[in-house]
């Protein structure tokens, strides 16, 4: 997922997250932006 900040990236992939496990499927989301603080937990706490 890629585009400017607060262009809607991280809600969409949640949703895109949450509609797959409810299908069953096991979800896996990774922040590939490492210098943004708080990244990887904010993905944590979201999935
Ligand atoms: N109206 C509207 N707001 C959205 C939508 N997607 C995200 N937002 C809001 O836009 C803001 C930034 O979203 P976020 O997912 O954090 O953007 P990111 O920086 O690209 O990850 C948040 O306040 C979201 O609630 C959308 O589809 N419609
Ligand atoms: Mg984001």
């Amino acid at each position: 997922m890629v585009g400017l900040q607060g262009s809607g990236k991280t809600t969409t992939t949640v949703k895109l997250a949450n509609y797959l496990k409810l299908k069953q499927k096991k979800v896996l989301v990774v922040a590939c932006d490492l210098q943004r603080l708080a990244a990887v937990e904010q993905l944590r706490q979201f999935v």
